[in-house]
């Protein structure tokens, strides 16, 4: 007979927080946010932290190096996604270890031979002014010189007009050289009035720009996550069929940390994943692994030597997988039992094995719940996905601006090894579905807002470190109808227009 679990399975919205006494020192800035992302024993500092407890998601809609970028400065982590060529995803790795604060790859370049229209259109497309002029027309190429919007006038100048004609050519330029430091970047900035400063390599290779804007950028980012040589830190998605090639190439890249990235991790696939990595490397490099839903997935992937564990199966906001079919548990029910799982583990040998909370977030509060319920740190796919630093399209759909944002298991994303299990390819069928969210402006601004939502529901729960929640919160399942006087009612909302 079949086994049934007694309780219905639980998300997130069903749960409140009951507050502690605050006491006085219960204030956001005391509120710390450090949380481990490896296994470590019990006492001992782990060997990879985050700054604050969250990851962007192993997907082509969220994940890329510019999303790695914008959430290392703010001390989270990205994992690169998987879906796409082992080197395309290990450039992406290199991009965001090369990564200095202030020293930008120029993302507008033309060749010399190019004409002012080509100038026009590039602005139109990047909304930069600054473009830099290379031999191939590449952001690394022989630098030749610099266009920007001092060096012509549309309302004079031919379209057909060659760039060589009006550009500033390198004899005129100032430029800095690979050992130039930020600071003497911006002071050659400020006593030459620029407004940026092209960097070159030994042989004229444009490196990066220093603009005059990003002076402040590394005082206004004090959570940045950084490895021993101050570059900012990276994790990536691996799968389970290409992983010898893929790990060697990431981690010669550079990678902090991979993660197996399935729908389902509960499988002979990953634990021979995971000990190949571990016994090739030395377990030197991190894997995390799942995702799982219970403590049998959770005991499998650590015996197998996971270092973290991915909970969460069809929570996920594009995912259709329970639909699909019929797998899953809701994700509170999935972590507060992981977690449990977690525990058990640590009192029987000494060693902490951080969770990570994957998919279904939908309001902050959600949030400050799965890291109350015991999670280190929590994936999120929609909630990045918005975001400037996104990889997909900004449209205008209705009147309102939007980002595209696709699951895995879309049509669209075609990463069938996620849910591969083997079989015909034509009888693959879709797991997520290819949609809009609503488009909320820059990461920063957006995470800002969020982490000091979470830091002010922990000091109501009386809690300054992620630790201490887990082990004050009080957490109470709430009646439908109390979910229902939690928002606004019987009032008239202001923005609503009043019908008659
Ligand atoms: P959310 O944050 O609710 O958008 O969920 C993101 C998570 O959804 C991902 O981290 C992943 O676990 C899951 N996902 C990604 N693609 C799909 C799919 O196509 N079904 N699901």
């Amino acid at each position: 007979m079949a086994f049934y679990y007694n309780e219905p399975s639980r998300t997130f919205s069903e749960y409140l927080l009951v507050p502690n006494l605050s006491t006085k020192e219960c204030i956001p800035d005391n509120v710390a946010l450090k949380t481990p992302i490896v296994k470590h024993k019990v006492g001992e500092k782990p060997s990879l932290e985050l700054n604050i407890p969250v990851a962007s998601a192993i997907m082509q809609s969220v994940s890329d190096n510019n999303m790695a970028i914008a959430l290392a400065k703010c001390g989270g982590i990205s994992f690169i996604y998987g879906s796409q060529s082992i080197e395309s995803q290990a450039e992406m790795v290199r991009k965001v270890k090369k990564y200095k604060a202030g020293f930008v790859l120029s993302d507008s370049n033309l060749r010399p031979d190019n004409k002012l229209r080509d100038v026009v259109a590039i602005k139109e497309k990047t909304g930069h002014s600054t473009i830099a002029i290379t031999e191939d027309g590449t952001p690394t190429g022989k630098l030749l010189g610099i266009v920007t919007s001092r060096d012509y006038r549309l309302s004079r100048a031919s379209l057909d007009e060659e760039i060589s004609t009006f550009m500033t050519p390198f004899s005129q330029l100032i430029y800095g050289n690979e050992k130039t430091s930020l600071k003497e970047a911006n002071d050659l900035i400020w006593e030459h009035k620029l407004n940026c400063l092209p960097i070159i390599d030994n042989n004229q290779k444009l490196m990066y720009f220093v603009f005059r804007k990003d002076y402040d950028s590394h005082k206004e980012n004090p959570n940045e996550l950084l490895d021993k040589s101050k570059s900012l830190i990276v994790g990536a998605g691996i799968n389970t069929r290409d992983y010898k090639e893929r790990v060697a190439t990431l981690v010669e890249a550079g990678v902090d940390i991979v993660c197996i990235d399935s729908s389902d991790g509960y499988s002979e696939w990953q634990s021979e994943t995971i000990k190949w990595i571990k016994a090739n490397y030395n377990g030197d490099v991190k894997v995390g692994a799942g995702n799982v839903v219970d403590k049998e997935g959770f005991r499998y992937l650590v015996d197998a030597g996971a270092d973290f564990i991915k909970v969460g199966i069809g929570g996920g906001s594009i995912c259709i997988t329970r639909e699909q079919k019929g797998i899953g548990r809701g994700q509170a029910s999935s972590l507060i039992e992981v977690s449990a799982a977690r525990d058990e583990y640590m009192k029987e040998t000494g060693i902490y094995v951080p969770i990570c909370s994957d998919g279904g977030i939908v309001h902050d509060y959600h949030m400050v719940l799965a890291l109350a319920m015991g999670a280190d740190f929590i994936m999120l796919g929609r909630y990045f996905a918005r975001f400037d630093e996104s990889p997909t399209r900004k449209l205008k759909v209705g009147g309102n601006f939007v980002k595209e944002y696709w699951g895995e298991g879309s049509n669209r994303a075609r990463n069938w090894q996620r849910y591969d299990m083997g079989g015909e390819a034509k009888l693959g069928f879709e797991e997520g579905v290819d949609s809009y969210v609503p488009y909320a402006g820059k990461l920063k601004d957006n995470l800002d807002t969020t982490i000091y939502k979470i830091k002010s529901t922990m000091c109501n729960c009386g809690a300054l470190s992620v630790s201490d929640l887990q082990q004050k919160a009080r957490i109470t399942l709430v009646s439908a109808t109390s979910i229902k006087e939690g928002g606004a009612h019987d009032v008239i909302l202001k923005d609503k227009e009043i019908s008659s």
